[in-house]
């Protein structure tokens, strides 16, 4: 029976579990910045955004780093070993938005698990552990989430400088663009389009992301803690079925063009398909009816689509049977029909350097590996898989719950997860040193 970390993990130290309620605090703390009273709605270039990221860079000046908060609103804290000249990077981080009506540690409890990490390692005294042969990066992507601009991952796309100039043009729920977002808060938009990389080729050494596990398994086994193999690729699309707005009193059935009657069917659709095809999963989370009146037939639909596989030829081919079948709806009803790609974003295989990092810092910490599993929800990491290493490690999620107020960690279980964090940066330190993590990579160990 193989011994995996349990309700509470291993022991707790009790220093990471005083880190850890402070961490739990801070979550709380950010989870009172929403652009909405009552609930926790947090999207990128909005005031609470940038009131979450004065507050997350205030923590992270507090543990001792160099704090920038670029046009978009990610915040970057740096530290770098005692009279280093130029060392690779270790970039450690999450988001801080959030979808609308939110739980208040996706995202976050990344980001602080980050911060909480500098506070164990840098001691007032000394500068930050002078003989690692690396520096650290904690940052807070803005914008992962997608929920304004249609626009997921703006954040670590900036970072990566994958913004091109035309993503200036996508709109938000209030018909503002992403470009004029930017210049009413002051930033010119040409400065954000083709923004350069923020970090040179190679210099980041890796990325890793603590996040909640957004699911049911870890809870299910009863374990705290998750090693991420893969992240599921996600295709993201906006559907408009255009009909005919009629009175609806006097319009018989058969002379009718009903673009919601249209989209009812095609919901179902999507279902009947992600229910017949092992693995995926396909919702339709937003929809929208014009003119919207009660006693007016709807004469045009706009609804979006999130289609999500581990297997990319599967994805891909589910995505085309799902467009084909609302293709073939509109055209029995005699609805028009336009598909505007929003995203797509192939399937992402952890680095096994990360994951083995993971493991060996879980066999020091609880004296076992962790169970591997595939996350459904996309991630900042998918992004950064672009320009270095990527490793993921989750945290049991109660109830499975997630993008809902409900969402909720164990505190013994944050404690668990810095623990894990800090030994996983020993372990990279160690095998940096002795050249056994490039040796690796040589080795084939990234894919
Ligand atoms: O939707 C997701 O996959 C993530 O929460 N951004
Ligand atoms: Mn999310
Ligand atoms: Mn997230």
């Amino acid at each position: 029976m193989t011994f995996r970390p349990g309700p509470g993990g291993g022991e707790r130290d009790p220093g990471q579990a005083a880190r850890a309620s402070v961490v739990l605090e801070r979550c709380a703390e950010l989870g009172l910045v929403s652009e909405e009273p009552g609930n926790l709605t947090r999207r990128p270039l909005t005031t609470a955004a940038r009131e979450a990221e004065r507050l997350v860079a205030s923590w992270m000046r507090d543990a001792g780093g160099q704090v920038t908060i670029d046009p978009v609103g990610n915040v970057t804290g740096r530290w770098r070993p005692s009279g280093a000249a130029i060392v690779p990077v270790i970039v450690i981080g999450s988001h801080i938005d959030t979808v609308r009506n939110a739980g208040r540690f996706d995202g976050p409890l990344g980001v602080l698990l980050g911060i909480a990490l500098m506070e164990t390692l840098v001691t007032p005294s000394s500068s930050l552990f002078p003989s690692q042969p690396f520096g650290i990066d904690v940052v807070a992507f803005a914008g992962e989430e997608g929920a304004r601009f249609s626009l997921p991952f703006l954040g670590s796309r900036m970072i990566v400088g994958d913004l091109p100039v035309e993503l200036l043009a996508r709109l938000d729920d209030e018909a503002v663009s992403f470009g004029q977002a930017l210049r009413d808060v002051g930033i010119d938009p040409e400065s954000v389009a083709g923004q350069r990389p923020a970090y040179a080729p190679d210099e980041v050494l890796l990325y890793l992301e603590p996040h909640i596990e957004q699911g049911p398994v870890l809870d299910a086994a009863g374990e705290a803690i998750g090693v991420v193999s893969a992240i599921a690729g996600q295709t993201r699309r906006r559907v408009t079925l255009t009909g005919r707005a009629n009175h609806a009193g006097t319009t018989p059935m058969r002379l009718r063009a009903d673009a919601l009657a249209g989209a009812a069917e095609a919901v179902l659709a999507v279902e009947r398909v992600a229910r017949q095809t092992p693995g995926l999963v396909a919702t339709v989370g937003e929809l929208k009816v014009s003119p919207g009146s009660a006693n007016v037939i709807p004469g045009e639909v706009t609804f979006s689509l999130d289609i999500r596989h581990a297997v990319g030829t599967t994805l891909q081919q589910a995505v085309r049977i799902i467009i084909d079948a609302i293709g073939s709806i509109a055209g029995s009803r005699g609805l028009g029909v336009d598909v505007d790609g929003v995203m797509d974003v192939a399937p992402v295989a952890c680095d096994p350097r990360v994951i083995d990092a993971i493991h060996e810092a879980s066999r020091r910490t609880f004296g076992s590996e962790l169970r591997e599993v595939v996350s459904g929800a996309g991630h900042d990491a998918m992004v950064m898989a672009t320009i270095a290493p990527v490793g993921m490690f989750f945290v049991r999620s109660p109830g499975g719950i997630s993008h809902h107020p409900d969402e909720s960690v164990i505190e013994a279980d944050v404690a668990v997860a810095l623990g894990l964090l800090v030994q996983t940066v020993q372990v990279v330190a160690e095998r940096v040193r002795s050249g056994d993590w490039h040796g690796m990579a040589d080795a084939g160990g990234r894919e």
